[in-house]
């Protein structure tokens, strides 16, 4: 397979054309004589947990999506975005079996949306392109949480523009949580703490910048933010810390672990608990996928959390794909005396595997930036399924480089990635799996429980510039999992 004229064109661009120097600055971190060099041991800013109230058995939560500004750079605040706040937004929490409803009032000056990534919900609360949110108008997207604990997120879907409105900022966490679960760090802040690693472009006056300068992934950051916070130290006094990372840059791939190359623990994936903690020394994460790490430390120790070169498989030259860089993210300092932590469990969950002898299959080949040939079009419906359904989707990226693929509405299992049983700490539920050049997955999905004819789900690359450039279809989850080709239009603001 060859690469299609426009991505050879994309890869060119991003090396030969520009010629190895400007390219080498495309991914670079050190780069831009702009940004300085980052010194370690600005306190590890922890999203506050969000208010709400009850509201009838229903509890409520208020968004407000803002113009704000934030200081990456201290002395030069860039224009930025937020959610009730200047960036990122305040972390969600709600148990299962609760209901929740989310008041959204929208004060930017663009339409946007709220898309509760990873959550299982109506398609119509969903937050995907559809649900549009104008300048100074109101959304309520309510469901009920019927899925186990996990740190899922929420970010703006606006077709089109979803990399530039995450880019500014409009990103925050949603942890859902069970009772009765394995005993696990979890003092909010203390021992369990979020950490939002994105890359950001910062020009020389410390401003957001999108610039792709041709890259095939989108704009490339040259600085590493953990939660909005550039060369971040959190103190941490127990013997054990639970980090909940998630990717949520646009194109780059992280793949972390310690400095000392110490082992640590993957005890969640994106939709929850793995079945048993995974001792590793990396985890590699794309951009909207979560892992839920458990390091230990002794007293008075510091160690680095570090994105290693990500392992991007055949990809080349890797500078220009993301690749081919070492990133400083997090300092953990250790206190002189530690807090006693709970040992880590031997188990975590039960997971069985979802039933597939019967599954209706379907094949998504990710080819060029769409999906079966097919780039995105609001209107059209490119699948229907049943409701409650099982399925088994084959997602084969053809491409030379990397992409990955996320379904809303569900959470599903990663059954093999060419063959080959899935890495630990991919084995358990997923929203978003990454695929190198050439990677065939074939994924399980435990189908929406809620039929719609009108509203449907989206599935798409989530490196935010592919799916900006439509690399997304649709699907609609119906009662008998037959409907339209075309989206019967009804109320939609388009
Ligand atoms: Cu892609």
């Amino acid at each position: 397979m060859l690469l299609s004229r426009r991505d050879f064109l994309r890869a060119t661009t991003a090396t030969a054309v520009l010629g190895p120097t400007v390219a080498a600055t495309v991914s670079s971190c050190a780069a831009p004589e702009s940004v300085p060099a980052v010194q370690f041991g600005t306190p590890l800013r922890v999203p506050p947990l969000a208010d709400s109230k009850l509201e009838g058995g229903v509890r409520v939560f208020s968004l407000v999506p803002q113009a704000g500004k934030h200081e990456f750079i201290p002395g030069k605040p860039a224009d930025s975005m937020g959610y009730n706040g200047g960036y990122l937004g305040p972390t969600l929490r709600a148990a299962r079996g609760e209901r929740v409803r989310v008041d959204v009032r929208n004060q930017l000056s663009d339409a946007t949306t709220v898309h509760f990534h990873g959550m299982r919900l109506p398609a119509a609360d969903d937050g995907g392109p559809h649900q549009m949110i104008d300048p100074g108008g109101v959304g309520s997207p309510a469901w009920a949480i019927s899925q186990p604990a996990a740190t899922l997120w929420y970010h703006p879907h606006p077709h089109g523009s979803t990399e530039k409105q995450l880019s500014m900022g409009l990103t925050g966490l949603f942890i859902v949580d069970e009772p009765g679960g394995p005993e696990l760090p979890h003092t909010y802040g203390v021992d369990d703490v979020p950490v939002i690693v994105q890359d950001r472009r910062l020009d020389s006056n410390g401003q957001l910048t999108l610039d792709s300068n041709g890259n095939s992934l989108g704009t490339l950051g040259n600085s590493i933010a953990a939660n909005g916070v550039l060369g971040a130290a959190l103190k941490v006094t127990t013997e054990r810390v639970r980090l909940r990372l998630l990717n949520a840059s646009g194109g780059r791939w992280f793949n972390f672990g310690f400095a000392d190359g110490r082992t640590f623990h993957v005890v969640a994936s994106d939709g929850g608990l793995l079945a048993a903690p995974a001792p590793v020394t990396r985890v590699q994460l794309s951009p909207a996928e979560r892992a839920e790490i458990v390091v230990g430390l002794a007293a008075g120790e510091q160690v680095m959390l570090r994105s290693f070169a990500p392992e991007l498989g055949s990809v080349n030259p890797p500078d220009a794909f993301g690749g081919g860089k070492d990133f400083d993210v997090l300092r953990l300092d250790a206190a002189a005396s530690l807090a006693p932590s709970p040992a880590l469990p031997a188990t975590l969950a039960a997971i069985p595997a979802l039933e597939v002898s019967n599954a209706h299959i379907r094949s998504f080949t990710l080819n060029g930036h769409n999906i079966n040939n097919h780039t995105m079009d609001l209107n059209r419906v490119d699948e229907v399924v049943k409701k409650g359904a099982t399925e088994v989707w084959l997602v084969d990226n053809t491409n030379v480089y990397q992409h990955n693929f996320h379904v809303h509405g569900v959470q599903f299992q990663l059954l093999d990635v060419n063959g080959n049983p899935p890495l630990a700490h991919l084995r358990g539920w997923k929203d978003t799996i990454p695929l190198l050049p050439r990677d065939r997955s074939r994924i399980a999905i435990a189908m929406p429980d809620y039929a719609d004819i009108q509203h449907p789900y989206m599935y798409h690359c989530h490196l935010l510039a592919h799916e900006d450039q439509g690399m997304m279809g649709q699907y609609l989850a119906t009662e008998d999992g037959t409907g339209p080709s075309k989206l019967v239009m009804d109320g939609m603001q388009m």
